[in-house]
């Protein structure tokens, strides 16, 4: 997967490159290129933006220089994605159908924004990260790359994406490590038995427990088997 990312503030990305991303980044399982917009500006104090047609506070970015930086890395399987409280919310099928693209071209605003023509002209699909206000798409940018990056071959283990919270519809259930006693509080015994099965049935409970208690909308659209609609009704009536 190839990121492409527009922005007047490359410097912001560096915190992307620790860790796991900073990881598969050396390893080539994913690449991640930084455009200055501003080395697009023509004129000698570089501006990249201008006062708004029809007054109002605030500066917008200018098409010209946009449109530049767009073709300097555009390919013909390219999407073009505008990081905006105006796009649909990002999901976890959203970005497991990302993470099939070959190139993506994200493109972050800062300020007021970016002239309505070059967003018209080169953006394919605006995202938002959800329904609040940020002073730039950077943020934004970087959610979803580490959101997609997780689902390229040779980022994570596999077995990291199937049991995660999402990946089946459900919410994790809780994880332990050492030590067996922390200030009195035990680690469930099951999980020290070494019983697989039992294993497997305890934590697809919890999935569903913990879903039902945090996040009872998510069960509404989810094929559950018989076995999973019989824990839940004793957990409702529990409830009662
Ligand atoms: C994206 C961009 C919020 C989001 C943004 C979001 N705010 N919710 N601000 O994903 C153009 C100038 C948009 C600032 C940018």
């Amino acid at each position: 997967m190839k990121f492409d990312i527009l922005t007047l503030f490359p410097e912001m990305f560096n915190s992307l490159k620790e860790s796991i991303i900073g990881r598969a980044e050396k390893n080539k399982a994913i690449s991640i290129n930084l455009v200055n917009i501003r080395d697009f500006s023509t004129d000698k104090h570089k501006h990249v933006d201008d006062m708004p047609y029809g007054g109002g506070a605030g500066m917008v970015i200018k098409p010209d220089v946009v449109y530049d930086a767009f073709n300097s890395v555009k390919s013909e399987n390219a999407k073009v994605i505008y990081l905006s409280p105006k796009g649909k919310t990002l999901c976890q099928d959203k970005v497991e159908s990302l993470a099939k693209e070959e190139h993506l071209i994200l493109l972050c605003g800062h300020y007021e924004g970016i002239d309505q023509r070059v967003i018209d002209k080169i953006v394919d699909e605006e995202i938002s990260i959800g329904d609040y206000v940020l002073t730039g798409g950077e943020i934004p940018a970087m959610v979803l790359i580490d959101s997609v990056s997780r689902y390229i071959d040779g980022v994570l283990n596999k077995e990291s994406i199937e049991d995660e919270s999402f990946s089946n519809g459900l919410l994790e259930y809780p994880q332990y490590t050492k030590p067996d006693n922390f200030e009195g509080e035990k680690v469930p015994e099951v999980l020290l038995s070494g019983h697989h099965e039992n294993i497997r049935k305890w934590r697809r409970q919890k999935s569903l427990e913990v879903t039902y208690m945090k996040r009872p909308e998510l069960l509404e659209n989810l094929n559950l088997t018989n076995e999973d609609k019989k824990y839940l009704e004793n957990l409702k009536e529990g409830g009662k």
